[in-house]
């Protein structure tokens, strides 16, 4: 089988109005999370005061809104293109809201009624050994949470495979494999947005599972002690899970460069025999790296250490260069007329490749002995978020009002671009900086000689945080209007 009828958009109707909610929800709560990211920034510099108590609840919601609406805005943009060439049940969209939205409240109450601070990595035994700040009962609140959100993402990830084995038969074939062997043309390969979709739902699946699992357990150990977790495992796990999940949400979005691209380039995304197999090293690997987040723990096998390192080229680095050369061949004289969206779509794919650099940087041993713990951290993961992830979803945001009447990037849209990119570009730098000067990231009140870097970061975080709240207002009036925005007319077209 797997055929032209599978590689042309179906007649289904994408669920545009749940994606375009989801969305601003989502848009609101990026805003809010800089919002508290600003206060740190400034409290760290000591342009406020802030108690250090109220500043590590402040840490911990933010650590956890920003991954949660990195996860939940990449899920909106997979489930809206996968919409175009397999029929998903509406239903179970609501459904993960709901859980969703369960475990915000639940997160919420434990961070601010709770006192709960012990940040978003949630690591064992810290929930349990509050020193006082909290009490059990807020600790586990936070882990339900979490397990709620978990429920929510696992029922959107089975209903994503369903249909996909449906659709295409099996998910070999839905990840192109037989085109990655050459058993098959690649030109009988599933749509680039297919391909994304079947290898995050494999490996995302797995990070979840194993989350749920070091979650329950040390939801037990919160009310019977004697049940006592391998600390050294439960770390192993937690950052199994972090790490494939934040990935996961820059891999869900980037399909909507791959969707929305071609409607400014007039050149289809072809999922190349290249492009498969780096979406397939990405599945592999991308679950192997996990453990350059454990470089500092000596207790691991030196093995798995060293895996962490060199599995640090191969997973996102193949896909990131396919993806990010691919881009500059379709624009180069496509004649491509830039507007909010194309520019914030292409800033993602840059700021991705840009954020990177660091990353791998951090994930070479030597390097990580200096390095870690240091605010260096934070300033590669600020990079291919806020100048990746996030900007790829703004742009779908923008593209998803904009009408048929726009006109390319006018004044205001330029001057908002630009003040994010300048803001999130400075705040970011200054990040890195105080990581090479060996300022320590997760310390609420900084030394008199880290200040003037605080500072700055602080006005280059203020922009970023108006940038955004523009595209967000902008967002809901294009909800706003009556005219259909390129989602409909899109869909109208196919
Ligand atoms: C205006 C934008 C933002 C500002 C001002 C900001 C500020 C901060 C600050 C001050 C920290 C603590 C740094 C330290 O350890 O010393 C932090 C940590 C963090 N930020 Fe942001 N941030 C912004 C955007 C984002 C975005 C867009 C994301 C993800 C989508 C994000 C995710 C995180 C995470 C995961 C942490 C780590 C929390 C932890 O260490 O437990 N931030 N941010
Ligand atoms: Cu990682």
């Amino acid at each position: 089988m797997a055929t032209d009828a599978l590689t042309q958009p179906l007649q289904v109707e994408p669920q545009t109005d749940a994606v375009k909610v989801t969305m601003l929800l989502a848009g609101l709560v990026f805003v809010v999370m800089m919002m508290l990211g600003l206060i740190m920034r400034a409290a760290q510099g000591e342009l406020i005061t802030l108690d250090p108590i109220l500043f590590y609840q402040i840490l911990t919601a933010h650590g956890a809104g920003m991954v949660g609406a990195a996860g939940l805005t990449g899920a909106a943009i997979l489930w809206y293109f996968l919409g175009r060439y397999v029929p998903l049940t509406h239903a179970v969209f609501y459904v993960f809201m709901a859980f969703f939205l369960l475990g915000v409240v639940l997160i919420l109450g434990a961070i601010f009624v709770g006192g709960y601070g012990g940040g978003w990595t949630f690591l064992f035994p810290l929930p349990a050994l509050s020193g006082g700040a909290w009490e059990a009962g807020a600790a586990a609140s936070f882990i339900l949470g979490y397990t709620a959100i978990g429920i929510g993402f696992l029922l959107f990830y089975l209903e994503v495979g369903r249909q996909l084995i449906a659709v295409f038969g099996s998910f070999s074939r839905a990840l192109g494999l037989p085109v990655a062997f050459g058993t098959e043309d690649a030109s009988d390969a599933p749509p680039p947005a297919v391909i994304a979709a079947a290898a995050v739902t494999v490996f995302n699946t797995i990070g979840i599972v194993v989350g749920a699992a070091v979650l329950i357990s040390s939801l037990v150990n919160l009310y019977v002690p004697a049940f006592a977790v391998d600390a050294l495992f439960a770390k192993n796990m937690i950052y199994f899970f972090g790490h494939v999940f934040i990935n996961a949400s820059i891999y869900m979005a980037v399909i909507a460069v791959y969707e929305i691209i071609p409607d400014y380039t007039g050149r289809p995304w072809k999922s190349t025999r290249l492009f498969v197999i780096a979406w397939l090293s990405v599945l592999l690997f991308v679950m192997a790296v996990y453990p350059h987040h454990l470089l500092q723990d000596m207790v691991m096998p030196g093995w798995m250490l060293v895996m962490g390192q060199v599995v640090s080229y191969f997973s996102g680095i193949p896909l990131l260069a396919v993806t990010a050369f691919s881009l500059c061949l379709y624009l180069r004289g496509s004649g491509i007329r830039w507007d909010l969206a194309s520019a914030l779509l292409v800033l993602g794919v840059a700021g991705w490749s840009v954020g990177a650099a660091p990353a791998i940087i951090d994930g070479m041993i030597s390097v990580n002995k200096l390095m870690h713990n240091t605010q260096w951290v934070p300033g590669h993961f600020h990079i291919y978020l806020l100048l990746g992830e996030v900007a790829m979803s703004f742009g779908f945001m923008a593209w998803l009002v904009k009408t048929e009447r726009a006109t390319g990037l006018n004044g205001l849209d330029r001057g908002i671009f630009w003040t994010y990119v300048v803001g999130a570009g400075g705040f970011t730098l200054m990040f890195l900086i105080s990581g090479a000067l060996s300022v320590p990231r997760r310390w609420a009140v900084h030394l008199e000689a880290w200040l003037l870097q605080d500072r700055i970061a602080t006005a280059f975080a203020l922009l970023v945080v108006i940038a955004a709240l523009m595209f967000v207002i902008r967002f809901a009036a294009g909800l706003g209007r009556q005219e259909p925005g390129a989602g409909e007319l899109n869909e109208s077209k196919v």
